[in-house]
């Protein structure tokens, strides 16, 4: 076995004086970097199923909503989960081993610590987004599974929530828990069948646009659009071309949406219609349209979390279920104040904050009976516990509408992808909650106003200088950098301000909130600035 490690290896050197770290989103950067990244996650993936007596590991290769020439690799717990965050710490030593024989040590030494057998069988899946380094990226994973005899399936063009359902239904297949067929065809027949049932005869009105960001969303989505019956939804996919890698993410998706708070040039959008935007791996989701008189409005993450929590939270109450079930709601301090508000004060819900990362907010989220959790990005889902589950499905409903709202509560369990957010099931989550309420986007956007807000992108020297702490609300180094913020959000009416490192770009993010669109601008500017002198020393 040494050999053969030592080996394979040499085929995928690491690139030297490169400090690699395991951050929001698993290991992202640009995808020439990344051939060695990938064959020592495919190490590491191996001791991680080997150690969960044989469970399956995925590993997704994406870098998500970044630019076309970037890659990542991030590893899938067997529920479908983002990796444990002790192993990150192991995912990071071993990916940082400067030779192949300190690889080869490092890979023993911890198969040790963690009393890991390696003659014990193991299985590593993989996916991959439509970026043309992913197949190279494969390739490095496939031979470390080689090299360490563990058993591998490359799922291929998957999106990354498909990949976290894959993980899930092989682990669970077979079990009272199983969580459906290990396919795409499966995944597709699921979300459909689920969509009737949770709709449950209502119509949904009118056409739905989607931008797909051209990433895989795009070819997936229609795939799934093949098994819905015609007459329940009508789906517009927009920017789909998977063909020209360049236009991955150009000038669309949600990210574009969500901080340049436009919607993207191509195609015009037409006043009045009903658009949503995924990113480039399809986990993010943001709604707007075009209003003839005011122009654009966005309904980002937390208007879908405060839709969902509000929804759901209804139909718990018409169960009967309100005194047996927790439901609590999870944000990060990108969130607007006011959804904030609304869910506390108006749907009367606990609110949770935690640090940027859904791999943070979904540990939070299941420390409810229903936890919704949302990032502001668009990027979250629901998740719900096996009690919940099991009352939706075996609790004697005393009348119709108790029949009915336990019905659609089994339904939505369904139709929502409980192991990550997904963009397309929470599309056709929110389609279904506008048809059972009746109501427009208009109608979504009056619950609550949210206060004018600037998330910017700031280039600095080095990030890592930036430290924070309080759920990310606060820095703790650089020295000075949080009294000069402090100083600037005290000229501003209900202002707040916080800055960050990014865990999967270059670059720091600043986000600011006032009452005016104005001031909120003016603030995010000056914090901007503030980064950008500590940010390069
Ligand atoms: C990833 C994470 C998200 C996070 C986003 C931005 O999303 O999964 O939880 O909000 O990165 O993180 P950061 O601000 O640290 O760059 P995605 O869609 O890029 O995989």
């Amino acid at each position: 076995m040494d050999d053969k490690i030592l080996a394979a290896s040499a085929k995928h050197p690491i690139v030297p004086n490169h400090a690699y770290k395991y951050g929001t989103a698993g290991f992202r950067m640009k995808a020439d970097l990344l051939d060695g990244v990938a064959f020592r996650v495919g190490l590491l993936s191996g001791l991680r199923s080997r150690r969960l007596n044989g469970q399956a590991i995925g590993v997704m290769i994406t870098a998500s909503h970044n630019p076309a020439v970037d890659n990542g690799v991030k590893i899938v717990d067997p529920m479908g989960e983002m990796l444990e965050q002790d192993w990150e710490a192991h995912a990071t030593k071993l990916v940082n081993c400067a030779s192949d024989q300190e690889l080869l040590d490092t890979y023993k030494s911890l198969a040790a610590q963690l009393k890991v057998d390696l003659s014990t069988p193991g299985r590593v899946i993989c996916g991959r987004d439509t970026r043309p380094s992913g197949h190279g990226l494969a390739a490095a994973l496939a031979d470390a599974c080689e090299a360490i005899d563990i058993e591998y399936t490359d799922y291929k063009r998957v999106t990354t929530p498909q990949l976290h359902y894959l993980v899930r239904c092989i682990n669970t297949e077979g079990t009272p828990k199983s969580y459906g067929e290990v396919s795409k065809a499966g995944y597709n027949k699921k979300m459909s069948d689920a969509l009737v049932r949770a709709l449950g005869g209502r119509k949904i009105e009118g056409q739905l646009t989607v931008d797909c960001a051209n990433g895989v969303g795009g070819p997936e989505l229609s795939e799934l659009l093949k098994v819905i019956p015609k007459d329940v939804i009508n789906v517009k996919v927009v920017n789909d071309d998977v063909l020209r890698p360049e236009v991955l993410n150009l000038d669309a998706g949600a990210d574009y949406v969500k901080t340049r708070q436009r919607a993207p040039p191509k195609p015009t959008p037409v006043p009045g219609n009903r658009i949503c935007s995924l990113d480039g791996d399809a986990d993010r989701l943001i709604y707007y349209w075009i209003d003839p008189d005011t122009g654009f409005f966005m309904l980002d993450g937390d208007r879908i979390s405060s839709l969902n929590a509000s929804f759901i939270g209804g139909l718990v109450r018409e169960a009967g279920l309100e005194d047996e079930l927790r439901i609590g709601v999870v944000q990060t301090a990108y969130a607007n104040g006011a959804s904030t508000a609304y869910i506390e004060k108006h749907l009367k819900l606990p609110v949770v904050f935690t640090p940027t990362g859904v791999k943070h907010l979904h540990h939070a989220a299941c420390q409810f009976d229903i936890g919704v959790y949302f990032e502001a990005n668009g990027h979250g889902t629901v998740v719900f516990s096996q009690e919940a589950i099991r009352l939706f499905t075996e609790k004697e409903p005393q009348s119709p509408a108790q029949k009915e709202a336990l019905e659609t509560l089994a339904a939505i369990s369904d139709l929502i992808n409980q192991t990550v957010g997904d963009a397309i099931s929470d599309m056709l989550m929110v389609e279904v909650i506008l048809a059972h309420k009746g109501w427009t986007l208009k109608d979504w956007a009056n619950t609550y106003n949210d206060l004018p807000n600037r998330l910017v992108r700031v280039e600095v020297g080095d990030k890592d200088l930036f430290e924070t702490t309080d759920a990310e609300r606060r820095l703790s180094a650089p020295k000075g950098a949080q009294e000069e913020i402090d100083s600037f959000v005290k000229k501003y009416t209900n202002a707040r301000s916080f800055a960050r490192a990014s865990g999967t770009e270059n670059a720091c993010r600043v986000y600011a909130e006032a009452a005016t669109r104005s001031e909120a601008d003016e603030l995010a500017k000056h914090v901007a600035d503030v980064i950008k002198k500590f940010g390069s020393p």
